[in-house]
């Protein structure tokens, strides 16, 4: 069988919905640990979260739609990804030719779910987004205690902004300025290699909460969800985050 599909390579994979848990709203600016540390005093410009971007009968609605799905199991998190066609990456485990097989074929991802519209709609409303801009593309994340995401800044062929809603449990993002603007998106190999100025910040992202990066904060910081940190994170707790994408128009 010839396989066009995302999930005609991975398997199926489910598991239970769990208790959410809730922390407070604070930010936290720090410099890093490096020899050249240079002392954040604010978040990075162009950076904002709206608190309460959703209810709480929302995001249960949301977490059972998100539940019943066929999640992506490839990487160490779980992943959806919706809104047609990119270019799939390949597991780590993935022999050299199943690689290039992998990384030579556009895959279909599902389209946007009716379930996100009124998400949507409320960017939209909101002023985030034009009806030019709608975002197209939405990767779902889920981290549970250990689980992370590597510095990275988003690639540039995503317009602006991009907007990410936390549900489930609250966990801090960390943006680490960069010397100069950088496409480094997680596996193109520029991410780590990006020069940093040793300035970083921790961000809240509250559950229910929605993230908006714009300018400087998108393009000259990377963020990170830094694995192996458990701290408060008791078994059960994960934080499932909705990450809206709309494509730089030619
Ligand atoms: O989990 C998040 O909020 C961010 C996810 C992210 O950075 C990504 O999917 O590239």
């Amino acid at each position: 069988m010839s396989k066009t599909r995302i999930h005609d390579y991975f398997h199926p994979y489910t598991r239970k919905t769990t208790t959410p848990s809730t922390s407070e709203n604070t930010e936290q600016c720090k410099p890093s640990r490096k020899p050249s540390v240079v002392k954040a005093t604010s978040t990075p410009p162009g950076l904002s979260i709206i608190k309460s971007f959703i209810d709480p009968i929302e995001e249960t609605q949301l977490l059972a739609f998100l539940d019943a799905q066929t999640w992506r199991t490839d990487l160490s998190r779980r992943t959806l990804h919706y809104g047609g066609t990119y270019c799939l990456m390949a597991p780590r485990s993935a022999s050299p030719s199943t690689r290039a097989q992998i990384e030579g074929t556009i895959l279909t991802a599902a389209a946007m779910p009716p379930e996100f519209q009124f998400i949507i709609d409320r960017m939209l409303s909101q002023g985030l987004y034009t009806p030019d801009t709608i975002p197209e593309y939405c990767i779902v994340n889920e981290y549970t205690p250990g689980l992370g995401i590597s510095a990275h800044v988003e690639n540039f062929r995503f317009g602006e902004p991009v907007c990410a809603l936390t549900l489930a449990g609250t966990d801090d993002m960390r943006f680490h300025e960069l010397a100069g603007e950088n496409d480094g998106s997680v596996r193109s190999g520029k991410a780590a290699k990006a020069e940093r100025t040793g300035k970083r910040c921790d961000v809240k992202l509250e559950r229910r909460s929605l993230m908006v990066m714009r300018g400087e904060a998108r393009r000259s910081w990377q963020h990170e969800i830094v694995r192996g940190r458990k701290s408060g994170k008791t078994l059960g707790w994960r934080r499932v985050s909705l990450t809206f994408r709309t494509e730089v128009k030619k």
